[in-house]
């Protein structure tokens, strides 16, 4: 027995200690022969037998289990010299990281307005359905709450689908004039080519007085604006509808890739739609408590100025972080 236990605490590997396990444990080792051997042993000192043989059975088990820790330790002590890292040795070719496309596009759109005078608002990602859709004309019924656009979550809230419910905030804590930029991200249930679950928008509201803003103020400040962005484009207002503004537009630049000769980007028709704005519903200020009030509101998604501001072709580019496309925006 003695002989074993020596062995066990000689062993100088992992593959030498395994070995004397199967000599001494295993189906054909010493110990479960000595129990076959139990059989033979005449019925007085049969007890006194196998007690023997547990004794042995588990001085041989605790031995080779605190020598497999010692050597398992001894293994990763080794391990860990070999792939030891030197901290101080000099790189050469460290990289220089570089803001995303999106947070460039977003930072220079921010910057424009604040310039302006505008004020940036927050507001949480997690909302209600007043301050999403109710507050902004957009009652029960309507088709943009289908469960098809928006992240429920189980206890009635969801994530905002726009950042129109910053406006509704800052309007219920604070007095008029408002002007006010809200950038952030915001969630759809929509992933195809053209949309990603997650995505970016800056939203703008102004209001004052009753009379004081009219959508010439609002197509002043746009066209300027998209003449910053894009330099010397041509822009145009289409009629269109959104729930919170009334009269609504969509707006559209000349194509910045065939200057508004026709390619594939602006499907041949050399406009490209860049956001969607209008005067401030009647309704959206009857939400908020607000009285012989006008405004206007616009909307732009960051990720759509990005690519054509740096002429990136696919949405989900943006969101795959190779290192490829991000080291050119430095
Ligand atoms: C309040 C009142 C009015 C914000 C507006 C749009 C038009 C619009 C889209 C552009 C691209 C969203 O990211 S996108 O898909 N936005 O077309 N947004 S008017 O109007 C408001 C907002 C808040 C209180």
């Amino acid at each position: 027995m003695k002989e074993w236990l020596d062995k066990i605490s000689n062993a100088d590997s992992l593959e030498v200690l395994e070995n004397l396990r199967i000599e001494t444990l295993g189906k054909k080792g010493i110990i479960p022969a000595q129990f076959a051997k139990m059989k033979d042993i005449p019925g007085p000192e049969k007890k006194a037998f196998a007690e023997n043989l547990n004794t042995q059975k588990t001085q041989i088990t605790e031995a080779l289990e605190a020598k497999k820790e010692i050597l398992e330790q001894q293994a990763l002590e080794e391990k860990l010299k070999e792939e030891k890292i030197d901290v101080t040795k000099f790189n050469n070719e460290l990289t220089c990281g570089a803001a995303h496309p999106v947070s460039l596009t977003m930072d220079r759109i921010i910057q424009y307005f604040q310039n302006l005078n505008f004020a940036v608002e927050e507001g949480p990602l997690v909302e209600d359905d007043f301050h999403n859709f109710e507050a902004l004309n957009l009652p029960k019924y309507h088709p943009a709450r289908d469960m098809q656009d928006t992240f429920y979550n189980k206890d009635y809230t969801l994530l905002r689908t726009h950042t129109s419910p910053v406006q509704i905030r800052t309007m219920l804590s604070q007095q008029t004039p408002i002007r006010m930029i809200a950038p952030g991200t915001v969630f759809r249930r929509d992933f195809d080519l053209t949309h990603t679950p997650m995505f970016h928008q800056i939203e703008a509201l102004v209001v004052d007085d009753a009379d004081k803003i009219s959508f010439a103020n609002l197509k002043h400040v746009l066209v300027e604006f998209l003449h910053h962005m894009f330099g010397d484009v041509d822009v145009r207002f289409r009629p269109s509808f959104f729930p919170f503004t009334e009269p609504s537009a969509e707006v559209d630049i000349s194509c910045v890739f065939c200057k508004g000769d026709g390619c594939r980007v602006c499907s041949h028709t050399g406009w490209l739609e860049v956001l969607g704005c209008g005067v401030v519903d009647q309704n959206v200020f009857k939400a908020v408590g607000y009285e012989n009030k006008s405004g206007y509101a616009f909307g732009l998604g960051v990720e759509r100025f990005a690519m054509l501001i740096h002429n990136i072709g696919d949405l989900r580019s943006l969101f795959e972080s190779d290192l490829r496309l991000l080291g050119q925006f430095k």
